[in-house]
């Protein structure tokens, strides 16, 4: 680390299981990669004085606020990382960007579409001052991910047909496990779906280079009430003697036809009972085809279909090679990295981008084409599965 750096003052809104990952991102990146700017872990944000004040000792920000309008009119702050429920990144993006603050923003982008778009133009207009704006879907920032996405590029699976993505927890599997605003429409716009399904939508789109131009889907919502949350922990928390109602699906499931012809599958639900964090994604095309589980991040399987016929097989490669995405910067081959390094890889991508003058990815508009798909499955599914066009590419 070097004095003569610039500072980038951050401001983080959001002190959960989010808030966590992204403290640990800030944190880390600078330690381990060589970086232009020098983040600063300048304030945390949260309605609650006494909770957020323990968030900022325990995570390392400097100064602890409750209200983020104070921070984004703050001019000793560059950058503002969103980490609060999907119904208020609009407001505070919007704010933030127009305040001349490069934006980080968790996923799903937004609520709704409309609330996506606006988004876009204000990241447009921040754009056109030189502001940079990234959506965190982290899991484009896993190194076998990356490594995925080279083999694509160049060309190794040949013509894509089939995608698959499933995306499995098990942490509602329990009916007495209490609300959280995850499972709370009003906050969190959807449930599975746009928790972890967004998740899929963006990394088939990510690792194919296309979009997902039209859907046929279904929603389940399994319990529909459940004990308020108590004390909040991780996912869940403890349960109290009041109940709530469910406003969210609990799974998801569609097929969607992508640009360029290729077919695919999805799945989203938090009742796969067994299945912790399970991101399964596999893809075939006609010279070859991967497959990656999140519970074993470090592997990607690769089956070589130009390979003579008596050798082909899957072939689990390590990556943990000083050649693979970012892990030059780790440990020696073989020594795994986890869940939270993709947050590390975030914001050096992200620092990068905005000392280079780039305009950083997944962008604002990636956000919006994975909403438009959310939105065109709950259509579908409230039209009994119909296809339903998602409005349009990037
Ligand atoms: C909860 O389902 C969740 O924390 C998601 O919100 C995250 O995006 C994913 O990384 C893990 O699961």
């Amino acid at each position: 680390m070097s004095g003569t750096k610039p500072r980038l003052r951050v401001a983080m809104v959001g002190y959960g299981f989010m808030g966590a990952a992204h403290s640990q991102g800030w944190r880390v990146a600078p330690r381990f990669f060589e970086l232009d700017a020098e983040p600063e872990l300048t304030v945390i944000v949260g309605r609650d004085a006494a909770r957020v004040e323990a968030a900022r000792e325990k995570f390392g920000w400097m100064r602890a606020e409750t209200d983020w309008r104070r921070v984004v009119e703050d001019s000793a702050i560059d950058v503002v990382d969103i980490c609060s429920p999907g119904d208020s990144h609009a407001e505070i993006a919007i704010a933030a960007l127009d305040a001349g603050k490069h934006v980080l923003c968790e996923k799903p982008l937004a609520n709704t579409v409309e609330e996506a778009e606006r988004m876009v133009a204000a990241a447009e207009r921040a754009a056109a001052r030189g502001i940079r704006s990234m959506v965190g879907f982290s899991y484009r920032r896993v190194p076998a991910i990356g490594f995925a996405r080279a083999l694509i590029a160049d060309g190794r699976l040949g013509d894509i047909r089939q995608t698959r993505a499933e995306y499995l927890q098990d942490w509602l599997v329990d009916e007495n496990g209490p609300m959280t605003w995850r499972l709370d429409k009003s906050q969190a716009g959807s449930g599975s779906l746009g928790d972890i399904g967004a998740h899929a939508i963006d990394m088939i789109q990510y690792l194919t280079g296309t979009t997902v131009e039209a859907v046929s889907g279904t929603l389940a919502t399994f319990v529909t009430e459940r004990p308020l949350l108590g004390e909040s922990r991780g996912l869940s928390g403890t349960a109290s003697a009041e109940r709530g109602r469910v406003t969210v699906d609990d799974a998801a499931w569609f097929t969607g036809r992508l640009a360029g012809g290729a077919i695919g599958s999805f799945e989203a639900t938090r009742y796969a009972t067994g299945r912790k964090n399970a991101f399964r994604i596999e893809i075939s095309g006609n010279r070859g085809a991967i497959a990656f589980d999140l519970e074993s991040m470090n592997e990607l399987q690769f089956y070589d279909a130009t390979a003579p016929a008596g050798e082909r097989g899957f072939t689990r490669i390590l990556v943990t090679e000083p050649e693979h995405p970012y892990m030059a910067n780790w440990w020696p081959t073989g020594h795994l990295i986890g869940y939270e390094h993709a947050f590390a890889h975030e914001v050096r991508d992200f620092v990068d981008d905005i000392t280079a003058g780039r305009d950083p990815v997944p962008s604002f508009a990636d956000g919006l084409q994975v909403q438009r798909v959310l939105e065109a499955v709950e259509l579908s599914a409230a039209n009994g599965s119909a296809w339903t066009e998602t409005g349009g590419a990037r």
